[in-house]
């Protein structure tokens, strides 16, 4: 009986082992704009970096007189990003302003979605880079903005889960790595519907 009380305690052990194991693996990389000013490239790699979390800041309120270009770009020429803005706090509007650009086209037109606190929106990229801006001015500042950029892999025929995709509800195709973190890296949330407390 002791020996399979024991038993159990260990199976059950190493199976929690393996669940804690499978959710680090998951987590999305997390990188603060004001850390990366003016850096080279980042690439998005469908195996080794195929989404990251991209926040203006870690601190509570951004820097005042601020001009920063952090650029991003696909490892693949077929591959496309998907940029999800989650959350906005740019007070001081329009004096700070964030900027998205699609090669060399701004995406976030609409003034609105430039500055203040707009609700969560979302683009996908038709070229394979892509710069995120931002700029302030001496006065007024807030808490910035947190997005999520993912790769889309708009050639994949079908989206095959079987070899590492996830096919999203609106057609965006994303690395399977990406489904169930506590992101939303398809623009429509479907990779975070349905996630049971396991595979979560
Ligand atoms: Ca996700």
């Amino acid at each position: 009986m002791a020996i399979i009380s024991r038993f159990s305690t260990l199976t059950t052990l190493c199976l929690l082992i393996l669940i804690i194991q499978t959710n680090a693996g998951k987590a999305t990389e997390k990188f603060f704009m004001d850390k990366m000013c003016g850096q080279d490239h980042l690439v998005l790699d469908g195996d080794k970096r195929p989404g990251i979390s991209f926040q203006l800041t870690n601190s509570n309120k951004y820097k005042s007189n601020t001009n920063c270009t952090v650029k991003f770009r696909t490892a693949q020429p077929s591959q496309r990003i998907v940029i999800t803005v989650e959350k906005m706090d740019i007070a001081d509007c329009p004096s700070d302003t964030l900027l998205i650009y699609d090669g060399t086209t701004v995406l976030n037109k609409n003034a609105n979605q430039q500055c203040g606190s707009p609700a969560f929106f979302t683009f996908t990229s038709s070229t394979t880079q892509v710069s995120i801006t931002f700029q302030s001015n001496s006065a007024v500042e807030s808490s910035g903005f947190q997005m999520a950029i993912a790769l889309h892999f708009p050639t994949v025929p079908a989206c095959p889960q079987n070899l590492g995709f996830y096919q999203c509800k609106n057609r965006n195709c994303i690395s399977k790595q990406l489904k169930c973190d506590g992101r939303n890296h398809c623009g429509d949330s479907t990779d975070e519907n349905e996630c049971s407390l396991i595979s979560h």
